[in-house]
């Protein structure tokens, strides 16, 4: 990694019901994903998170609000102000990723009313906060997991997963980058033979393309930076967002 700290925003994912193992809390639970790039979040179909990794809810001290991430970012965030006391975790409860599938949530921005979270196998412990908002107009990582649950019924079925999860969550047209068009993902995807999640080399080669032309050359086609060009309204997106407590910044 580069040097100096890295600014993620934390787009808050609120849990709709505390069922199951969140039913013992009473307070507001949200989700908490890592992002670098808030001007995608118009783009929202689902949460992920990784089936296996452990994941903590824990009390903040913003309002009385619950935020589930991994403990190793709760731990870091505690030194961030955002526990009571500096370098202490409240924590409620602890719960594997599989435990929270197929949550219900509502997100900042998107279209969808409704999203779900969903199981991504390349999550890493040690990244954010274990939870990634999926993006899969603009991200290949998004859209090629979200391509594995949508093609496969056993993968589904395999997490637990219904359809209307699932099936209803196409990519939807959020970034105009010149030549990649208004789905970079989908596009870099297909150009590259993408089969699933797992093909890491042509992801790499995906994301290179997408990436960087998308950050310097997209253009908003959607929110109220319509029109805009995506590195100059990344900023106040993100500013919007923590003003209405959608969202926050955490550093690693
Ligand atoms: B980004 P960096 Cl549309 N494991 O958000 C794997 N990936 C993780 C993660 C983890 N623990 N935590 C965050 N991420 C993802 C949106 C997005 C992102 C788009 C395009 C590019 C992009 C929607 N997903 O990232 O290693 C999150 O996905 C480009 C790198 O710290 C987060 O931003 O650079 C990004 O990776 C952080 O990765």
């Amino acid at each position: 990694e580069g040097v100096g700290p890295q600014e993620y925003t934390l787009i808050k994912m609120k849990v709709l019901e505390n069922k199951g193992k969140l039913s013992s809390i009473k307070a507001p639970v949200y989700l908490v994903a890592a992002t670098l790039r808030p001007e995608t979040m118009y783009g929202q179909t689902n949460c992920w998170l990784h089936p296996d990794i452990k994941y903590i809810a824990w009390k903040t001290t913003r309002n009385d609000e619950v935020w589930v991430s991994t403990r190793r970012a709760a731990r870091n965030m505690s030194y961030q102000g955002f526990t009571a006391v500096e370098g202490k975790v409240e924590e409620l409860l602890e719960l594997t990723g599989q435990d929270l599938l197929g949550t219900p949530l509502s997100s900042p921005l998107t279209s969808h009313k409704v999203i779900y979270t969903l199981p991504m196998l390349s999550i890493k412990e040690d990244k954010g906060t274990g939870v990634v908002t999926s993006v899969p107009s603009d991200s290949p990582d998004d859209y090629a997991a979200l391509v594995d649950l949508q093609k496969k019924e056993a993968f589904r079925q395999k997490y637990g997963l219904t359809d209307e999860m699932v099936l209803p969550y196409e990519p939807t047209p959020i970034i105009e980058v010149p030549t990649l068009g208004n789905l970079c993902a989908k596009f870099a995807y297909e150009k590259f033979k993408i089969q699933s999640q797992n093909d890491k080399d042509k992801l790499v080669e995906a994301k290179e393309l997408c990436y960087l032309k998308g950050f310097y050359d997209g253009v908003m086609l959607v929110g109220e930076f319509k029109g805009k060009k995506v590195q100059d309204v990344k900023k106040d997106l993100q500013k919007q967002l923590l003003n209405s407590k959608e969202a926050d910044i955490y550093y690693e």
